[in-house]
């Protein structure tokens, strides 16, 4: 090699390492933190969300970070997301645990540079983006349609009963966006089916055992109780329990939101008639992706939505439909 061809190629070789200090391509290379707050840490629905986010975040090479409280309460929530705030990720991934108390909560985060997304669940009205009202700086909202599945467990319930009798929700409690409006779609839907009468909603408090206790007490005020939607995984396992404890498994029909391994059992044990699964998995995977690609100078969507896969006797062996099984 002549002497001027080693200086241009050592040139050549200086001026691609100092270009890439400030080449866009090495901001793609920053190993960005992003954390994951679900509603809470021991659902199955947030573990099988949590393989979602971190096998996209293993693909990006991005650093998640897990942490919850161990129940779905805007008071122990709140806490762990300003302890997060404090760690200063790149950006959170959160399942709002109230419709109005995060609200605040999550502003301080947007102000102090944090990118935010909900998954799941959302604040304010879940229009994200929009430029109008004070609940609208989440970039992204990744979640399941839940009014159309409430129209869902509506329809399937009503199939299960021969369309007529006495039904109520087992729900969580008031102003979190995912069990209200599986309650509303549910109540929606139900108005096509003129013999059967919806009672009042009975609230749970994300409490299997409470759920329980409150089917005995409607069952006992209704001998001909017909059916009962469980809105959420802890609403549908204890009214299905209920159901059992009463001896009324099998009578009275029940269709669950959510499909962790028990519910699954409840199905072949014939407790519960269908399960309507989501697809935590997807919310999380999506949920990291639309972060990072946020963080690396894309555009993001304002809304994501992924999809159901109803569960019941005749296809829980089937392998499409045993993927979306939530993992424990
Ligand atoms: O149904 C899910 C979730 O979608 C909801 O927001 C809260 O309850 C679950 O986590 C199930 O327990």
């Amino acid at each position: 090699m002549k002497r001027w061809q080693i200086k241009a190629s050592l040139l050549a070789s200086t001026f691609l390492l100092f270009a890439g200090w400030n080449d866009p391509a090495s901001a793609a290379d920053k190993k960005y933190t992003i954390a994951l707050i679900p509603g809470l840490t021991t659902d199955a629905f947030y573990i099988t969300m949590h393989k979602g986010a971190q096998a996209a975040a293993d693909a990006l090479g991005v650093n998640l970070v897990f942490q919850g409280a161990p129940k779905f309460d805007p008071e122990q929530q709140v806490p762990v997301l300003n302890a997060v705030i404090g760690r200063k990720p790149d950006a959170i991934l959160i399942a709002p645990t109230d419709k109005t108390q995060l609200v605040s909560p999550l502003k301080n985060a947007a102000n102090s540079g944090i990118a935010v997304i909900t998954v799941d669940t959302f604040i304010g009205t879940g229009h994200y983006q929009t430029g109008s009202g004070d609940a609208d700086f989440p970039l992204s909202y990744i979640a399941s349609d839940n009014i159309a599945g409430g129209r869902i467990a509506a329809r399937a319930l009503a199939k299960a009963i021969g369309e007529k009798g006495k039904v109520y929700v087992s729900n969580v409690k008031p102003n979190i966006s995912t069990t209200d409006q599986r309650e509303e779609g549910f109540k929606d839907e139900m108005k096509k089916y003129p013999n059967i009468t919806v009672l009042e909603t009975q609230f749970n408090d994300d409490d299997a055992n409470k759920a329980a206790a409150q089917f005995q007490a409607v069952y006992a005020r209704n001998s001909d109780l017909a059916g009962v939607f469980g809105a959420n995984l802890f609403s549908a396992t204890g009214a299905a329990n209920g159901a059992k404890q009463a001896n009324a498994q099998g009578k009275v029909k029940v269709v669950a939101f959510d499909a962790p391994q028990s519910i699954v059992a409840d199905i072949k044990a014939g407790n519960i008639d269908i399960a309507i699964a989501q697809h935590p998995a997807e919310i999380g995977f999506y949920g990291v992706v639309t972060a990072y690609a946020h963080l690396t100078g894309q555009s993001v969507p304002p809304l994501i939505g992924t999809g159901f896969t109803v569960i019941d006797k005749s296809n829980l062996d089937d392998p499409s439909v045993k993927k979306f099984i939530y993992s424990d």
